[in-house]
């Protein structure tokens, strides 16, 4: 499936997706009304991945409603709303609208956005995250599944897991960007996107350690809760080593936007390529099996 935030702002990028071999669709995270988002340039292609502080541009919650309520019966494809309120009222007003759409099967809550000035991320704040799911799913009976932050220590996977386990999650996706990096053109001595002085979330090859490592701890850790792998997926090769850590399901982001929509059935192709080598009929057949050396 695609990444949220990647070919899934407008309509044209979304009838796109569904027509194309994707497994599930995922729209850009939104909010209560439209925002136009960060002033650009915004997202740079850079050696190994990507650089972006969109800013979360999207149409308002009530546009990516509309699209799923026009196309969810139609399609055998799960399309899954995603939300990124600013403020924890303004994502439990958001979960509070999308309970009341019957065409709405699946809801990811994103915890993770790293580019909204003077905004930390819900998914660094444990006491923040419990507080949030607690009141999420008293008002949401529809299926919730997360979007995480990539984590760096051994007792914050932890404590993130500990919080998790108390909910019934649909999935937990790993990882969002690598939040608040910089990239530098030393030929013009200046950072390569405009906003927050050039601080970005980096995507692509670059974050796949953090990425594997992420899925991994987090298939160890939780309890009956799938995780979704995303983060450096470039080849079937980068989707059969996050399934390998655990991944239920593999979502792609930095090599749809270089690529386009094309890059499903390319990476699909390959990945069954690997599994017919190593006569695997069935990602069942190696889901979470890394030798640990
Ligand atoms: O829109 C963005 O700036 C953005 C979001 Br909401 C997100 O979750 N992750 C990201 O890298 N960019």
């Amino acid at each position: 499936m695609n990444a949220s935030g990647v070919h899934c702002t407008n309509l044209d990028e979304l009838d796109a997706l569904l027509n194309e071999g994707v497994g599930a669709v995922v729209t850009k995270s939104c909010t209560l009304e439209y925002r136009v988002g960060n002033p650009e340039p915004r997202y740079a292609t850079i050696p190994y991945g990507s650089i972006n502080s969109m800013g979360l541009p999207n149409n308002g919650i009530k546009y990516y409603i509309d699209f799923i309520e026009k196309n969810q019966a139609e399609t055998d494809k799960l399309i899954m709303l995603s939300v990124a309120g600013l403020s924890k009222t303004e994502n439990l007003e958001l979960l509070a609208i999308a309970n009341q759409s019957a065409a709405i099967k699946i809801i990811e809550l994103n915890l993770s956005c790293p580019n909204i000035p003077g905004k930390p991320q819900t998914g660094y704040d444990f006491d923040a995250t419990e507080s949030l799911l607690n009141e999420a799913f008293a008002i949401c009976k529809k299926p919730i599944a997360v979007k995480l932050p990539p984590y760096f220590d051994m007792a914050h996977f932890e404590a993130m897991a500990e919080v998790l386990n108390k909910f019934p999650l649909a999935y937990v996706c790993c990882v969002n960007s690598i939040g608040n990096g910089m990239w530098i053109d030393t030929a013009t001595e200046s950072t390569v996107i405009k906003p927050k002085n050039g601080f970005g979330g980096i995507g692509g090859l670059f974050i796949k350690p953090t990425a594997l490592a992420n899925v991994r701890m987090f298939y160890k850790l939780l309890n009956n809760i799938d995780v979704v792998g995303c983060g450096g997926v470039q080849t079937g090769q980068d989707a059969f080593e996050h399934i390998l850590c655990g991944a239920s399901m593999v979502q792609i982001g930095t090599t749809l936007w270089e690529e386009g929509k094309t890059c499903f059935e390319r990476i699909s192709n390959e990945l069954a390529e690997i599994m017919n080598v190593k006569g695997y009929n069935s990602i069942n057949d190696f889901k979470g099996k890394l030798n640990e050396i």
